[in-house]
């Protein structure tokens, strides 16, 4: 018997070796490796090669690795180790490392059918939300996020603009809604803003006139105080995105000028505010994959759980130290796209960053794996989106339907 990498409880142990007779696996399961430090083996070695402990899809019986945060899961554990596996996964609230990465090296199709599962089990609309952006203020940042085209510390070409008039955006949110989308999100290119900052009040009057158009209005305006928190919510946000980006060990490599605390602090006053959080990260900065998997544990102990996780595809920005990545395999991303919906069934997993360098083929499989927002519309904020003409007819190829704008209240 192998020993696993989480034992949990006495009854997850019982259950370990039932899976591990049941499941006929061979090979043994990997213990937390010291070499996992070394970035060269993570990338290389990590995963299937090492870890051959697989289980018995078919059967439907799953390592069930304890929560290690609160002990009285166990019981639960227990009783969901004889539930059909949607009660499982229902009960499993919290996925903490070892559990995500036993999901994570699923053989691949099995992840994704059990991640289609999840999804159809949660989303049964089987929709797609289009959701647009704008820079409402552009460049000229203080900040020094390795992969930003905005950011002053690096040389982009990127031309800088104030912050953008209530008409102008309004106008801007309007065409969003008629074009089908449902969620509109607005960028500033600030380390942050508190309610003390002149061009706060212009902020609020922004939101309220976008939110009375009925879309989902989400802003992303950096580091906020609880404050400014309280007074955007109260204006009409409902959600706020603000990404932790990576994992909290690999943070530092990326953004000198703030931290990963800075970034929860900011999250928990969105919490306390009361709007949903929009949290999730960017992939292919030169991070293992065990980062992004840390990444999501940290995701996973969010409480309320976060409404919405965009997974960016860093798109290398030119004059920034990260323009020469290479590009995401397909497989890793999709295998991060599952992971992700299994581990947070309910939140909106946005296909974010990235498509422009995706096929039309990966984006199917992400969709698949559980994927259902995309970021709608010729730009991001600075960087290149699929043209709307090829999203509407990848969507209308695959059957997804797209989540309906709420009729407006006259
Ligand atoms: N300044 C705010 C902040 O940092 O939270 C909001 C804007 S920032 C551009 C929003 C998010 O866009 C970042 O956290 C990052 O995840 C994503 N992003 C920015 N540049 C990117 C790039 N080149 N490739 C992929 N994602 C990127
Ligand atoms: C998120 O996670 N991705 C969006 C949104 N939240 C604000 C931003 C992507 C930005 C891509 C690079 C650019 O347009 O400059
Ligand atoms: Fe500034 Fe946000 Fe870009 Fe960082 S990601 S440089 S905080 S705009």
């Amino acid at each position: 018997m192998p020993e696993r990498r989480n034992p949990g409880s006495h009854f997850a142990k019982i259950c370990h070796h039932l899976v591990y007779h049941l499941s006929g696996a061979t090979g043994t399961a990997q213990t937390v490796n010291p070499a996992y430090n070394n970035k060269q083996q993570q990338e290389n070695k990590y995963r299937r090669d090492k870890i051959r402990f697989h289980v018995n899809i078919s059967a439907q019986i799953l390592p069930l690795p304890t929560p290690k945060s609160n002990r009285r899961w166990s019981c639960r554990t227990a009783l969901a180790a004889k539930a059909p596996f949607q009660l499982r996964w229902a009960l499993m609230t919290r996925f903490d490392l070892a559990a995500l990465r036993a999901v994570y090296d699923l053989p691949f199709f099995d992840l994704i059918s059990r991640a289609r599962e999840v999804y159809r089990a949660n989303w049964p609309e089987h929709e797609v939300q289009l959701c647009t952006l704008m820079s409402i203020k552009t460049g000229g940042c203080s900040e020094d996020c390795s992969y930003c085209a905005q950011s002053a510390h690096y040389s982009t070409g990127l031309e800088r603009e104030a912050l953008a008039p209530v008409a102008t955006i309004l106008e801007t949110a309007q065409r969003a809604r008629a074009n089908g989308s449902t969620r509109f999100c607005m960028g500033a290119a600030w380390k942050g803003i508190s309610e003390k900052d002149a061009k706060f009040p212009q902020v609020l009057e922004t939101v309220r006139e976008v939110a009375k158009l009925g879309m989902e209005v989400c802003v992303t305006l950096g580091q906020l105080t609880p404050e400014a928190a309280r007074q955007l919510r109260a204006a009409g946000v409902t959600a706020y995105n603000h990404n932790l980006d990576t994992s909290p060990e690999f943070y530092p490599n990326i953004v000198t000028t703030h931290t990963f605390d800075d970034r929860l602090a900011t999250i928990r006053s969105v919490q306390a505010a009361g709007m949903s959080v929009c949290c999730g990260g960017i992939i292919g900065m030169g991070e293992t994959e065990v980062d992004r998997l840390k990444m999501l544990e940290v995701l996973c102990g969010f409480d309320p759980a976060p409404e919405s996780v965009p997974i960016n595809c860093l798109m290398p920005m030119e004059g920034t130290p990260l323009s020469e990545q290479k590009a995401v395999d397909i497989f890793q991303l999709v295998r991060l796209i599952a992971t992700t919906r299994i581990a947070l069934p309910k939140a909106r997993v946005r296909l974010s960053a990235g498509r422009t360098r995706l096929s039309k083929e990966g984006q199917a499989l992400c969709f698949f794996a559980g994927s259902n927002s995309i970021f709608y519309g010729d730009k991001l904020l600075t960087a290149a989106n699929p043209g709307v003409d090829a999203d509407r007819s990848l969507l209308e190829a695959l059957d997804l339907g797209i989540t309906e704008p709420k009729p407006l209240a006259v």
